[in-house]
């Protein structure tokens, strides 16, 4: 199974998401039921594992809190961007929530997670998306922000890679107090 911790998002921010999508050639928009934010991803692991990995996550105690999500910024690999994002507010418990995962998963054997979390919600990968219409989509939407929405649980989800774009099942949701 691969897998990762993510926040699924609620129905009305989709909505609103959704809204952006189009009028960039080279980008590939993530449809709206697979936005999610990542928190911590981890990968294939066997099903014995998997259910290490839920019981370390249902023993984690964190606080409900508030999510704002507002602007777009754009990923690049070797100088080439990869994909399109609306970016998410850091804050205090988003990071305590974050790190307690990472200690949740480390504790249940995984090795830590070596890359700087980096809060954003995927809204289209990016194949030869010209610079210029890339600069000025960005530009156009910076100002965008969305309803405050409330977090009130985490969740454990799977993904099945298609071919066209990937399957997320959440297998386990994880409340927060
Ligand atoms: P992305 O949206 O920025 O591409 C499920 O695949 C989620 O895990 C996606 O949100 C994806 O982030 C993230 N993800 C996929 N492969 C990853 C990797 N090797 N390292 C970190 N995150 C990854």
């Amino acid at each position: 199974m691969r897998l990762f911790v993510g926040l699924d998002l609620p129905a009305t921010l989709r909505q609103r998401l959704a809204l952006l999508s189009g009028g960039l050639p080279g980008a590939r928009w993530v449809p709206a039921e697979n936005y999610h934010l990542t928190l911590r991803f981890i990968g294939e692991m066997p099903g014995h594992r998997a259910e290490e990995i839920d019981l370390a996550l249902s023993t984690l105690r964190a606080r409900r809190f508030s999510l704002g999500v507002g602007g777009v910024g754009v990923f690049a690999k070797g100088g080439r961007p990869t994909s399109l994002w609306a970016g998410v507010e850091r804050s205090a418990p988003l990071e305590h929530l974050q790190g307690k995962i990472e200690t949740a998963l480390q504790r249940a054997g995984l090795a830590a997670e070596r890359r700087r979390f980096t809060p954003h919600i995927t809204l289209a990968r990016l194949d030869n998306a010209g610079e210029a219409r890339l600069a000025a989509f960005v530009q156009a939407h910076n100002l965008f922000r969305a309803e405050t929405i409330a977090v009130a649980h985490f969740t454990l989800f799977s993904s099945l890679l298609g071919k066209e774009h990937a399957v997320y099942t959440a297998e386990a949701d994880y409340p927060l107090t």
